[in-house]
């Protein structure tokens, strides 16, 4: 069995390189080395990661790759990719590189190579893509399908609704996406009084076929169909992503439009599979495909480079630095592209539902803190809301700047403005701006004395505030690809590190279960004498409003 990683040589030695560590600040470090940046910096086809603005020192990175090595990540690597059963709550593989193996070397689930299935589902996938998109697969009447309305919830709908907006300039022109996951009726009408039944393809997104909004939605925008053009529409109109063919035949979809994944997908991590159908129909299964090359070009490096030069491990070791040592709990994400406005969103499920983890994978309670909590949002709006603290909050929040170098709308200086902003976020955070320079900053500008006295302490930064930046040539597929899967295996990275599963998601289930108790008390007569009073008392405050 494995020790605590709290308990682990290296992770002592962080613990006690950190007591000096904080005490340095980020400016004195780029001062002394002026290659500081180039070290620090590791390229990947078109992709930059420059993490130089990290409170690191290369004591620090020896320290946390050793931290890796210590934890047999390399072995952990290898595991994953080869199909081990490494979700060991629910004793299964986990295998989304398979899905984007474009070598199509063998990869073995129980001693079955899987890739031609892959490669099945993939070729059907193409056929039915295109048909749709040259109109060859058409409606009920006719008319050819142009409102593509995926239904899915979490990892049915976060990968392809992020990828759909990331790729929105690749999508046909004749072709408009739509996602309802909620289950707030509102999300449903607010669809459908945009779509036109003729015109419309549902596709019904989820692993299992059972879960209870996504299985409501459908019903509802079935009934919807049907009343608009009959029962025998629904053949025409719907297709299914699932790995259970029995309750997707049960609903009534013809089996020839369903597209089948495995239990070896997780739902957050199953965009690269049949899942992607929204995806792959919005910008056409080429450039799904080019998304499956930039992912497998990351999976290659992930699996080749060494911990000092890989991305991933290099992003995951310095989210443990600031979690586990700093003791930081936040962490924010933010691409500046407003396609990606999309991509925090994706990873708070990517990374909170994969790692917010206390019980390790020897059945014990972990004594480190795992997952930290993230947020984020698109640059430069952002900018102007949660900034201010990220800038002079109490707290020290890590960040992750996405760029792309090139826009897909060049607009007069709209680019280089906002590329400024990203850059100057970067340095602000790292350099800060002491008492005294705000003081001299003002007394320029032509303050009073006693005005200086009064504003410099509200007008400095205390710096020393750590940033990643991450740039690409630009957002297209293959680069997305590259984006996603380093987020997965940076997860991965720190799942190994804390010892916990994260590819399990037990967290959501409680919730789950009370809501179907709750449900026929709000529908009712009912009465559970179970409930807390507060409880108790919202079932009842709610039931008189609807009275
Ligand atoms: C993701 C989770 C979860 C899942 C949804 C939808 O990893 O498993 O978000 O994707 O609960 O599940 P179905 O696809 O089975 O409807």
């Amino acid at each position: 069995m494995r020790k605590e990683v709290n308990k682990f040589k290296y992770w002592k030695k962080l613990a006690s390189h950190y007591k000096k560590m904080k005490k340095v600040h980020m400016r004195e470090l780029f001062e002394k080395d002026e290659n500081r940046a180039e070290k620090y910096t590791i390229k990947l086809d078109s992709m930059l990661l420059d993490y130089s603005k990290n409170r690191i020192d290369d004591k620090t990175m020896q320290y946390l790759t050793g931290l890796a090595r210590e934890c047999k990540l390399d072995a952990k690597i290898e595991d994953m990719f080869e199909g081990k059963r490494i979700n060991l709550t629910e004793n299964r593989p986990v295998l989304h590189t398979a899905l984007r193996n474009r070598a199509n070397t063998p990869v073995y689930v129980d001693g079955k190579n899987v890739m031609p299935e892959i490669n099945e589902v993939l070729a059907k996938m193409r056929s039915f893509s295109e048909a749709v998109r040259l109109g060859k697969f058409k409606g009920h009447t006719g008319k050819k399908l142009t409102n593509i309305v995926n239904i899915g919830i979490g990892g049915s709908d976060l990968g392809p609704v992020m990828a759909v907006e990331a790729l929105r300039k690749y999508w046909a022109k004749d072709i408009n996406c739509y996602f309802i996951s909620n289950i707030d009726g509102t999300a449903c009408a607010e669809v459908l009084n945009r779509i036109d039944p003729e015109t419309t393809l549902f596709i019904v997104a989820s692993k299992t076929f059972t879960t209870i909004e996504t299985l409501t939605n459908a019903r509802t925008c079935r009934k919807w169909l049907v009343d608009a053009l009959g029962e025998h529409a629904v053949a025409k109109h719907f297709a299914a992503l699932s790995t259970n063919v029995k309750e997707v035949e049960k609903f009534g979809i013809n089996p020839e439009n369903m597209f089948e994944f495995w239990d070896f997908v997780g739902g957050r991590y199953s965009m690269w599979s049949a899942i992607g159908l929204s995806i792959a129909i919005a910008i056409g299964m080429d450039n799904f495909e080019r998304m499956l090359d930039g992912a497998y070009a990351m999976d290659v490096h992930f699996r080749t480079a060494d911990f000092e030069h890989n991305i991933p491990v290099i992003l995951g070791l310095l989210g443990i630095w600031y979690n586990n040592f700093f003791n930081l709990r936040n962490y924010a994400v933010v691409p500046y592209d407003e396609y990606l406005k999309y991509v925090p969103a994706y990873l708070q499920q990517l990374e909170m539902e994969s790692n917010g983890k206390f019980v390790s994978n020897h059945d014990e309670y972990v004594k480190y803190a795992t997952a930290p909590v993230l947020f984020g949002g698109a640059g430069t709006n952002v900018q102007h809301s949660f900034f201010q603290l990220l800038h002079q909050g109490t707290t020290v929040v890590p960040c992750d700047f996405i760029i792309p170098a090139i826009s897909h709308n060049e607009i007069g200086e709209h680019h280089e403005i906002l590329m400024a902003n990203v850059l100057a976020q970067g340095e602000a955070l790292m350099r800060g701006k002491t008492v005294k320079e705000a003081a001299e900053e003002l007394a320029k500008a032509g303050k009073s004395k006693e005005e200086v006295k009064f504003l410099k302490k509200y007008k400095s930064f205390p710096g020393n505030r750590p940033s990643n930046t991450i740039v690409f040539k630009k957002i297209d597929p293959y680069a997305l690809g590259m984006l996603i899967a380093m987020y997965e295996h940076k997860v991965f990275v720190q799942g190994v590190i804390w010892d916990i599963d994260s590819f399990d998601q037990m967290g959501v289930e409680l919730g789950k279960q009370m809501a179907l108790s709750i449900l026929p008390e709000l529908q009712g007569n009912a009465y559970s004498m179970g409930h807390d009073s507060s409880t108790a008392g919202l079932i009842k405050h709610i039931k008189r409003l609807r009275k």
